[in-house]
């Protein structure tokens, strides 16, 4: 076993793996159960390798494991391998990208959370995180995720090898310390030998002994373990060994080897985690508004959630303590058992969301302020590496949440979620398209963001009206309209206004609601663009770069003879009432009138 990890690991991040050779070995082929031809089986045991750089010995554990072809790990980092310079779930045995250190252990606590309260199964979670990756805050964030939740399922295995990449981690070899820390933290802690397989094998099992807390294993051990010269050293972090050193440290690492008489094989998990369920989701009835009637889109999706929860035991609900701001505590009082709380550590709640989500066993939607989902804007990043279909949702967008001032108002967001590969991202402008959103996002791969606002507005579609992704409603039309105006959520109620003022003076505009910005329904508003003369208004509650605005103008961009005028928030807001602040930002009826030019008289 160890001889394939060792001969593997010389390019990449050779001493990153060998610090950890014995602890994947005994994890691999002693602490987990799992079924090696199947690794995404839903009842296996999971690891997450946090600390990514290692991705070779992982690749090389489960060649020993039989799953990857010994003959494959050759191909490590080419460009027609899936054995990526770092894990990702192109492989069946991962479940989420990392690399981006200190995201692992959060995905874990979803992982760890899901298994014991959801699936209520016996499958336990493993997280190995190097000692450098320890001074990123989201380690513990996740670490006081897990002893509150007492996840007695979950292992956290820190390699310390004392040197990170450039020089010493902080706390070297201070053992001490180390334990301190995670017991303060309230983890059952055992400090190891992590070059030890006996003492390794003893505290996995101890490990699975212990009720209501997770345990943490705090290895002492050494980078560069086993390479002559290397091992300990400064200065060998992610280089490969030199060829003219190749051969001696081989043949003195062959020397070392036993070879084992038998085929290593894991124990076999329990079968008693059912398979995941991927029936699409509905809601089980028709949204219950009237038009006209008044409610905010963040409230909505409460609603919306709780109604979706009812037809899905699988739909779960994270939030940051907002909930009763975002109203994902309407769905917390319908099914408080289907809740997660994970209090203000918002990259955390996006870690375990996306670790929920993981093998399909839950949908999961996690909410919170939108401007907050930027502190969170890596785990996001990563999450589409993930290829996870977690759903978030943020509320308070934009200039008008008012009194509350600029530090809760995301300004953007739009631009952040555009930006992400895998995102969809919805607007919606009423109760109405916001029930439907949530609906859609649930049966909708990849990450959805929807961006949901504070103040009340009214309810445009009827309980009937379809909505799907991609595809924009022509809220207001004529036979002579002179000008298209695109507005979402606030702006799109400010641009029917505006259309009420002129359409009184005798001048008619057209306005879209376009439901989801990306993808951007095209065709419609060009469409409409070419029925008004190429003359198109957005209109948004967003800064301009990366908004509404950027996102029809990629759209029309091609196109000749299209104008598009950009109403949007420029400069840092203030405090004030909502109203005021959309005019101070000329994204107010007023001023979208005053863009459409002056009202020719009939
Ligand atoms: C968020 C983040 N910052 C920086 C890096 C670059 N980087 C990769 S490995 C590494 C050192 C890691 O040290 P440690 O966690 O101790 O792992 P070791 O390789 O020593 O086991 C750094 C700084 C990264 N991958 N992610
Ligand atoms: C290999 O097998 C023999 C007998 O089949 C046994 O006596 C010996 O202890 C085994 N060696 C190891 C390293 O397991
Ligand atoms: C949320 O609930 C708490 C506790 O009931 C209350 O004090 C607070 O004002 C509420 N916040 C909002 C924004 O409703």
């Amino acid at each position: 076993c160890l001889l394939s990890f060792l001969l593997f690991s010389v390019s990449s991040h050779p001493t990153s793996c060998c610090s950890a050779a014995e602890l994947m070995s005994v994890l691999f082929f002693h602490a987990m159960r799992y079924k090696a031809d199947d690794p995404r089986n839903q009842c296996n045991d999971r690891f997450v390798l946090s600390k990514g750089h290692a991705a070779p010995v992982l690749y090389a554990a489960w060649a020993e494991a039989g799953f990857v072809k010994e003959s494959e790990l050759v191909n490590l980092r080419k460009i027609d391998s899936d054995l990526e310079g770092h894990p990702t779930p192109k492989l069946a045995f991962v479940d989420v990208a990392t690399g981006s250190l200190g995201q692992g252990l959060g995905a874990a606590c979803g992982m760890a959370y899901t298994g014991k309260y959801f699936d209520k199964s016996s499958y336990r979670v493993y997280c190995m995180l190097g000692d450098g990756e320890c001074s990123e805050g989201s380690v513990w964030e996740a670490m006081a995720f897990g002893s509150h939740y007492q996840l007695d399922n979950l292992v956290a295995i820190l390699d310390v090898n004392r040197l990170g990449q450039s020089e010493p981690a902080p706390l070297k070899h201070d053992m001490e310390i180390y334990r301190k820390r995670c017991e303060a933290f309230g983890w059952n802690t055992y400090v190891v030998d992590g070059h030890d397989v006996e003492e390794l094998c003893k505290a996995f099992w101890q490990a699975q002994q212990v009720k209501g807390k997770p345990t943490c294993i705090v290895a002492k051990t050494f980078k560069g373990r086993g390479l002559k010269g290397i091992e300990d050293l400064e200065n060998w972090h992610g280089k490969p060994i030199p060829k003219d050193r190749v051969d001696e440290i081989l043949k003195d690492l062959q020397s070392q080897i036993q070879v084992p008489n038998k085929t290593l094989c894991p124990d076999l998990p329990n079968e008693d985690t059912a398979p995941a369920d991927l029936s699409p989701i509905s809601l089980p009835s028709p949204p219950e508004y009237k038009k006209g009637d008044k409610m905010a889109t963040r409230q909505a999706y409460g609603v919306a959630l709780k109604k979706l929860g009812q037809a899905s035991q699988r739909v779960v609900a994270l939030d940051g303590d907002t909930k009763n701001s975002t109203f994902s505590e309407t769905f917390k009082k319908a099914f408080p058992d289907r809740y997660i709380e994970c209090f203000i550590a918002e990259q955390n709640m996006v870690g375990v969301a996306i670790g929920c989500a993981s093998r399909d066993r839950t949908v999961a939607f996690a909410s919170a302020f939108a401007a907050f989902f930027s502190r969170a804007y890596d785990q996001i990043r990563m999450g589409a590496i993930s290829q996870t279909n977690v759903n978030l949702v943020g509320s308070h967008c934009g200039v008008s949440i008012g009194e509350d001032g600029p530090s809760q108002m995301a300004l953007e967001d739009l631009a952040m979620f555009r930006a992400i590969p895998t995102c969809t991202v919805f607007y919606p402008s009423d109760a109405v398209s916001t029930e439907r959103a949530v609906e859609l996002s649930s049966n909708t791969k990849g990450i959805c963001f929807i961006r949901t606002s504070r103040p009340a507005t009214a309810v445009i579609y009827s309980p009937d009206e379809k909505f799907e992704v991609g595809v924009a409603k022509v809220v207001r039309q004529s036979d002579d309209d002179q000008v298209t105006v695109i507005g979402a959520g606030v702006t799109l109620h400010e641009a029917l206004a505006a259309a009420d003022t002129l359409a009184a003076k005798g001048k008619n505009i057209r306005v879209i609601d376009p439901f989801t910005i990306k993808p951007l329904d095209a065709a419609t508003i060009l469409a409409s663009a070419r029925a008004t003369r190429g003359q198109i208004i957005t209109v948004e509650d967003h800064y301009k770069e990366g908004g509404l605005g950027e996102a029809v103008l990629s759209a029309v961009g091609s196109e000749p003879g299209i104008v598009v005028t950009r109403l949007a928030v420029a400069g840092v807001p203030r405090s004030g009432k909502p109203q005021e602040l959309l005019d101070i930002f000329g994204i107010s009826a007023k001023y979208i009138a005053e863009a459409c030019g002056p009202a020719v008289a009939k």
